[in-house]
């Protein structure tokens, strides 16, 4: 125990090791409408894929039904869908972007 600047006394324990956070997998979800070009350009402006590995996993969506995007720490992945799923309603396109935790 110890006091912080105002006197006020102040419980730690330690701990063994810090905890890892946990993590969470992005996922982009297949439809009919969205076209393969938008959700190319989707994966290499929020997710930094390049052309070939960006065309590989809209494939990959377009005939599993879902498809990676990317594992993030629950912030970052809350941060990317929500960009993905504006950037898709300011286009009118009915694209769906999820998160999982692994
Ligand atoms: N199935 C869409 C089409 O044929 C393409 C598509 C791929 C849509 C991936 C969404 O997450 C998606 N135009």
């Amino acid at each position: 125990t110890r006091r912080d600047g105002s006197g006020t006394a102040v419980i730690t324990r330690t701990r063994a090791q810090t905890k890892r956070p946990s993590l969470y997998r992005v996922l982009l979800l297949n439809d009919d409408y969205t076209p393969m070009e938008f959700v190319v350009h989707v994966l290499q402006r929020f997710f930094n894929k390049n052309t070939d590995e960006a065309n590989r996993i809209m494939l990959h969506v377009h005939h599993h039904g879902v498809g990676e995007c990317g594992v993030f720490t629950y912030e970052v992945a809350e941060t990317k869908v929500t960009q993905v799923m504006d950037f898709a309603r300011k286009h009118q396109h009915p694209l769906q972007c999820v998160m999982e935790k692994k």
